[in-house]
């Protein structure tokens, strides 16, 4: 691959030494007292009360309602102030949801259906009439901010191949009075759905308060389906099932516990470094029972947590993971696995098997990830289940259907991308302090949200971005437009590089790099077509990215007009602090660069 002496290069190993506060390899952990709650589960900051005590398992897992997006007429959603329930212990919770009227809004909000090859049109409104959010906003940071007061919303389809102008930029956000932000064009959005099969997720992206609002409810999920060019006789109907999954913490009356005091309250009054609730929530309800037949299921899921990872495990040593899919859709093989990692944003298509196991058995999703991921405190209490499963036997007037495991079948097209010719960006993520080890913000290539432009990507060309984990955290990143690729992954000394004693350059395995093994393939979890991706602390992340649809093809829409797009780390409390920059398309040959 041609290495392109490019401005980037030289800009980051700048950024790198420049980098407010990038920190060496002493203490960098999170403070946090021991102040824990029944479940373990901290707050970064403040000790939040634990919520109230519920009976795990008690409600079935419902669906959120389906509408059929590719019928050519426009669907109006609206974002609403409601209250839902999200177990029979808990008061109802004060939200901020999704739907086509206040009555029928809910978290998680209405999964829109759309058919590869057909646009569709979707009119999103804000019908929040609140003064101020009812989730604290910390006004030291960056956000909309909005002179005539309101709760400011856009929409982002993630995962979604959009025109910029329909692809939620931070800055085109909008209050129900009217006011709308700088890089607004437009709340009538048009999505190509030209991609594969695939499920994405709709979510809040205002600049600044993306993590009030997604906690306040605000995400769907969207289903583009693509008849004909999907795998045969997988489970379908009520052998099908999409989950949304996301962990919050309540307080006594039902309403939302969210920090309101910060981790450095003298820089920012109440933003917290990373917000993980005690409360395990799959599709509005809290730790969900499933009742399967012994036959193949199949699970859709995205986690929809502010910052959570999920490890997933099943009780049952009899049942097993298939992996068929991943973000972008099928992966080209299945993989047979024991654990599933899924990180914010991320989505994983998986089968399981219940004919393994006899009737009248159950089995549970666990959870063992910690929090911080990947090396924070352990997930103990009920933070180590998600749901249970209640095998039974069918009734003897109910046939149910076999599904075939997909073997060796080819699944999805295998993905490759070339690299020959590429330009070649090295991106680091680090995170900044107080001086007293209480992190403030996190950074991407020592640059902030409102800095200048740095990422011009030409239409129709290939990047290889290595991204270097400075932090002691891994951070899931996710970039707009397009999917991409997972290279490789190759742990480098900290010491020594932040030492400046080693290169990035030299390969391993010579004394003078940085690198202290030789590139690694990505985890299995991190293969076929990923629009987030996890780079783990410590070690350089390289993604190929070619700015092109999935097949290679140009997009069918102009990619360079409108505001542009955002790549961004989705913990959305370090999204909102500044580990977010903008992004912009140039036209092919346009020759950016210096
Ligand atoms: C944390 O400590 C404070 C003060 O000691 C106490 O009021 C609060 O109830 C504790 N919270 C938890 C979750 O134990
Ligand atoms: C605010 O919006 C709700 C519906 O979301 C509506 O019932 C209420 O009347 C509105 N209040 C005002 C003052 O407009
Ligand atoms: C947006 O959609 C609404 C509802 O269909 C329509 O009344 C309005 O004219 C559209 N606005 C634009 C700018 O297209
Ligand atoms: C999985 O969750 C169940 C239910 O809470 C629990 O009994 C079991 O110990 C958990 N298993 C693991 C490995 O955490
Ligand atoms: C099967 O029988 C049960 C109990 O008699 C009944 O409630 C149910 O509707 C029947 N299901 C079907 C698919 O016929
Ligand atoms: C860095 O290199 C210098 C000499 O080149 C050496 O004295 C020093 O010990 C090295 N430090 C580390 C951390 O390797
Ligand atoms: C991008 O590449 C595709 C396929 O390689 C080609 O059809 C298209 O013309 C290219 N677009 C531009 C703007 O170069
Ligand atoms: C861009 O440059 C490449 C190589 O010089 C050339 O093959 C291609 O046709 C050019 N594309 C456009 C749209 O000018
Ligand atoms: C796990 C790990 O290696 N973390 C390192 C990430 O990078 C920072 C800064 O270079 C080091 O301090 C950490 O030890
Ligand atoms: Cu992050």
């Amino acid at each position: 691959m041609e290495r392109m002496a490019v401005l980037v290069l030289a800009l980051c190993w700048l950024g790198l030494l420049l980098t407010p506060g990038a920190k060496a390899a002493e203490d960098e952990h999170m403070p946090h007292d021991n102040n824990q709650t029944t479940d373990g589960v901290q707050s970064l900051c403040q000790a939040l009360d634990p919520s109230p005590q519920v009976q795990p398992f008690v409600e079935e897992l419902t669906q959120p309602p389906v509408i059929d997006i590719s019928t050519g007429q426009q669907l109006t959603l609206g974002v609403y102030k409601i209250k839902q329930k999200f177990h029979p212990d808990l008061p109802e919770t004060t939200l901020y949801a999704y739907g086509t009227s206040q009555e029928t809004a809910s978290t998680p909000g209405p999964t829109l259906l759309a058919t590869r090859g057909i646009e569709s049109y979707v009119r999103w409104e804000n019908h929040l009439n609140d003064s101020e959010h009812f989730l604290t906003v910390d006004h030291s940071i960056h956000w909309a901010n909005p002179k005539s007061g309101g709760v400011p919303i856009v929409t982002h389809l993630h995962g979604g191949e959009v025109l910029s102008e329909s692809d939620g930029y931070p800055d085109a956000w909008y209050t129900s009075a009217g006011e709308l932000g700088p890089a607004f064009t437009t709340q009538n959005y048009t999505y190509a759905n030209a991609q594969p099969a695939a499920l994405l997720w709709y979510h809040d992206h205002t600049v600044g308060i993306t993590r009030l609002n997604m906690l306040a409810g605000m995400n769907g999920m969207y289903l583009i389906k693509s008849p004909g060019e999907e795998p045969e006789n997988l489970p379908a109907g009520e052998f099908e099932r999409l989950i949304v999954v996301q962990d919050k913490q309540f307080h006594a009356d039902g309403a939302v516990n969210f920090p309101t005091v910060g981790v450095s309250p003298g820089v920012h009054p109440s933003w917290c470094p990373e917000y993980y609730g005690d409360t395990i929530i799959l599709n509005g309800k809290a730790w969900p029972v499933m009742t399967v037949y012994p036959t193949m299921y199949r699970f859709r899921m995205v986690n929809a947590a502010n910052a959570r990872y999920f490890v997933m495990t099943l009780s049952d040593p009899k049942l097993r993971f298939y992996q068929i899919g991943t973000d972008g859709g099928y992966l080209h093989k299945r993989l047979k696995l024991t654990t599933l990692t899924m990180g914010p944003a991320e989505r994983l298509d998986f089968l399981i098997d219940f004919s393994k196991v006899t009737p009248g058995s159950v089995a549970y999703l666990n959870n063992s990830g910690n929090a911080p991921y990947p090396d924070g405190d352990p997930a103990v209490g009920l933070a180590t289940v998600m749901m249970k499963f209640n095998v039974v036997a069918a009734p003897e007037n109910v046939t149910v259907p076999q599904f075939d495991l997909p073997a060796s079948q080819v699944l999805g097209p295998r993905v490759r991308i070339s690299t020959e010719g590429a330009v070649v960006r090295s991106m680091t993520l680090s995170e900044y302090d107080d001086g007293n080890d209480n992190p403030t913000g996190s950074l991407l290539n020592g640059l902030r949200w409102r800095d200048p432009l740095t990422e011009t990507p030409e239409l129709n060309s290939t990047e290889v971005w290595e991204i270097i984990n400075l932090t002691e955290d891994a951070h899931p990143i996710h970039l707009h437009l397009v999917s991409f690729r997972v290279k490789s992954q190759q742990a480098f000394d900290a010491v020594r590089q932040a030492n400046y004693n080693c290169s990035f350059f030299v390969p391993f395995p010579d004394p003078k790099s940085c690198f202290t093994e030789a590139p690694q393939k990505p985890e299995l979890h991190h293969r076929g077509w990923k629009d987030t991706a996890t780079v783990y602390p410590g070690k350089v992340t390289v993604f190929v990215v070619r700015w092109a649809t999935q097949s290679g093809e140009q997009f069918s829409f102009d990619a360079t007009s409108g505001p542009g797009y955002v790549w961004h780390c989705h913990i959305l409390d370090h999204e909102d602090n500044d580990m977010m920059r903008p992004l912009k398309m140039m036209a092919a040959n346009s020759s950016q660069l210096p």
